[in-house]
């Protein structure tokens, strides 16, 4: 079966019906950001069913215009922490679904873009195009940082879970009274693959503390896990030119999204690093540093380097063989940390492994700058890797080996948007 086809039939195989679910059994409920990857690879192959992942990840948004990270639509599945954790019932303005009370990168206005430019459906703009505005308008709304002009995040499950950067704002979550959780993951999946079990009681103790004020602390500086994310930052100046575009293509004022945007890339320009020729992140409860994780370079994929920077950031760091870049012992590229950070560990989530996503970003982010023959090097070496080693959820950057869980949904449909670049 040729490539695509193989995407398509995991995409198949997960699909619940009314959203496909990011794996089989690891992942059996409705994530954000991974629905809206699912939407940018059916754009390509089926419209209308990629339309419907659309509505019913918007079926999960609150009054205030918030789509969280997960959406339990009613099902009897064996996951844990699952809808109880969060309780989203109790709090004012939630949908009729339970949720999360927690956020994702917004990819979902850069999805419906695609979709848009494969199958225009006026309509179907016009319905949605006001829940993405509420959408952006409620992160500059309540996740602002007075100081920097960006957004906060309030834990590491919002941006990429146990990456090393979030270790120290982590190790500062009290965990007194929070027992060990009956985990789900690690009966699947060995345990040196995932977060340990003490990161597990801290992501329960912050969600805890986040539940009682409904997830919603003032100022967001106030909250125990308060971080300026570069990905998360990034992904929404992006999904705010997306969404400008599809508010001008229906007669509306993409005017506020613009605006948005250019302050969102002024802020993060100030955080560039000449020294090491990426970003610094903020801990706002720590300090301010490059982190040595490929969230430094997330602001290529925003178009916020001017073109000397771009240049330095792909060649010091990027492409280069001793840090994210392919290098003789370890061919495969993006490590999501960098091979000569003390952190990088070949085998765990978001620790160093390679994931197809971030790759994706990077792609589209050389492409923005001109940088031709890297993105189609890039591209090469994904699909390269997919083909051989299935699509996996992350994979180990010096053999290629599958880790985490295999069919997984993200993975089959960004392969099935970079075959279109061909
Ligand atoms: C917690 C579903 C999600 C992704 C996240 C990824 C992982 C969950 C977990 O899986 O998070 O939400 O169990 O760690 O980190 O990016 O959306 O695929």
């Amino acid at each position: 079966m040729s490539l695509a086809g193989r995407a398509l039939a995991v995409l198949e195989r997960n699909d619940m019906g009314e959203f496909v679910k990011p794996s089989q059994r690891l992942y059996p409920w409705q994530w954000n950001w991974d629905s809206a990857f699912v939407v940018i690879g059916l754009a390509h192959h089926d419209p209308e069913r990629a339309r419907l992942e659309v509505r019913s990840l918007l079926r999960g948004q609150w009054d205030n215009g918030m789509i969280p990270h997960m959406v339990f639509h009613p099902q009897e599945v064996d996951y844990r922490p699952g809808p109880e954790l969060w309780d989203s019932k109790g709090c004012e303005g939630s949908p009729e679904v339970p949720t999360s009370g927690l956020i994702a990168p917004p990819v979902l206005a850069i999805a419906v873009r695609v979709l848009h430019e494969t199958a225009p459906d006026r309509a179907f703009l016009e319905e949605v195009v006001p829940r993405l505005d509420a959408w952006h308008r409620w992160f500059h709304r309540e996740r602002t940082d007075a100081d920097s002009g960006l957004m906060v995040i309030f834990h590491g499950w919002e941006s990429a879970d146990n990456a090393p950067r979030f270790d120290r704002a982590l190790a500062r979550i009290d965990v007194e009274g929070i027992e060990s959780i009956e985990r789900t993951d690690t009966l699947q999946i060995a345990a040196e693959e995932r977060p340990s079990d003490l990161d597990y009681r801290r992501y329960v103790a912050l969600v805890r503390w986040l539940r009682a004020r409904e997830y919603r602390p003032e100022p967001p500086s106030s909250a125990p896990f308060a971080y300026l994310d570069l990905p998360l930052n990034s992904v929404l100046a992006v999904a705010e030119d997306d969404l400008a575009l599809l508010q001008e293509e229906t007669a509306g004022d993409g005017r506020r999204a613009r605006d948005a945007a250019a302050r969102l890339r002024t802020a993060l320009g100030a955080m560039w690093d000449e020294e090491s020729g990426a970003y610094r992140e903020r801990d706002l409860h720590g300090e301010e540093g490059v982190t040595g994780t490929v969230a430094d370079l997330f602001p290529l994929y925003a178009g916020v380097p001017d073109d000397t920077q771009a240049r330095r950031l792909v060649e010091r760091n990027l492409l280069a063989p001793e840090r994210f870049g392919p290098s003789a012992t370890a061919p495969l590229a993006v490590t999501t940390v960098s091979k000569s950070s003390p952190d990088f560990d070949s085998r765990n989530y978001w620790r160093g492994p390679v994931w197809i996503n971030v790759n994706w970003f990077m792609i589209r982010g050389l492409e923005r700058y001109g940088f031709h023959a890297e993105a189609e090097e890039l591209r090469r070496l994904t699909l390269g890797l997919v083909s051989r080693s299935g699509f996996s959820e992350y994979y180990e950057p010096t053999t290629g080996e599958p880790l985490g869980t295999g069919e997984f949904s993200w993975s089959a449909s960004l392969t099935l948007d970079l075959l279109q670049r061909a």
